[in-house]
């Protein structure tokens, strides 16, 4: 015999408010929290590599990289930024209690935290992590098929980078077709094409980061007690 019980409350309504309460926190400290979803091996880890190179230390920024096992990707990024691995063992998504936590372990304040989320199209687009922008990272050897297949998860996200666009040559996928396809979902999705391998794109997608985070602080009530001088890199020093 099957009991049916009916539950009359929304199970993730206390991690929507431990989300909110987070990106509070944090957008008063002036760290704009970007979340990358994709699925496995679409780049994310290489993307924030180029990411910290592009900006060689103009930033204060920490990355909490979730993946079922292994410190692989926290001992990539280390050289670059402070990295720290949230393993989930079998968890296919991170959640709230998890991100809270890792950012105990990572220096404060930050500029940008971004979260690496576990490679996975579906779960990740049904937790909130308490970002401001929401990034799905494709890669041109998925198909420019996904965003129609997995919508919640392009219907979701603010960006989405189509990641390896070296490979264009050599792989059958249509720049034009994954963004209609995406905007058909998501019609004021940002799209950004980058190749982490070449450097190609890194640019642009530092320098959107930036205007999101001045946004996010232009739209606070007062300014962040702890705002970054936006120091110029040592290449920018003016000559003594
Ligand atoms: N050709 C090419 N390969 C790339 C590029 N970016 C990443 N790769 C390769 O793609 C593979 C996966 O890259 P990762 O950055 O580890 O991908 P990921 O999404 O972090 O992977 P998981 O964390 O395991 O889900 C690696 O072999 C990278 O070298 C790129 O721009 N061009
Ligand atoms: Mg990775």
């Amino acid at each position: 015999m099957v009991t049916i019980i009916s539950v009359q409350k929304d199970v993730l309504e206390d991690r929507r408010q431990l989300a909110a309460e987070f990106r509070n926190r944090l957008s008063r400290l002036g760290t704009l929290i970007v979340n990358i979803v994709a699925s496995p091996g679409a780049g994310k880890t290489s993307l924030l590599q180029a990411t910290g190179r592009f900006w060689n230390q103009r930033y204060r920024i920490g990355v909490l990289v979730g993946d079922l096992a292994t410190e692989r990707d926290a001992e990539r990024l280390r050289p670059l930024m402070p990295a720290e691995q949230l393993t989930t063992g079998g968890a296919c998504h991170l959640e709230i209690p998890l991100v809270i936590r890792g950012l105990e372990k990572l220096p404060q304040p930050l500029d940008f935290l971004f979260i690496e989320n576990i490679g996975n199209l579906v779960c990740p687009a049904s937790h909130d992590l308490g970002e401001h922008l929401r990034v799905v990272v494709l890669s041109t050897t998925e198909g420019d098929d996904k965003p129609g297949k997995y919508p919640k998860m392009f219907r979701t996200s603010q960006v989405m980078i189509i990641s390896k666009t070296d490979l264009l040559p050599w792989v059958p996928f249509s720049l034009d077709q994954v963004i209609s396809d995406a905007r058909l979902i998501q019609p004021e999705i940002q799209t950004m094409a980058v190749s982490a391998l070449k450097n190609v794109g890194i640019d642009s997608w530092c320098s959107y980061l930036e205007t999101a985070r001045e946004r996010m602080i232009a739209s606070l009530a007062s300014p962040p007690t702890s705002l970054c001088a936006l120091q110029p890199t040592p290449s920018e020093q003016p000559e003594q």
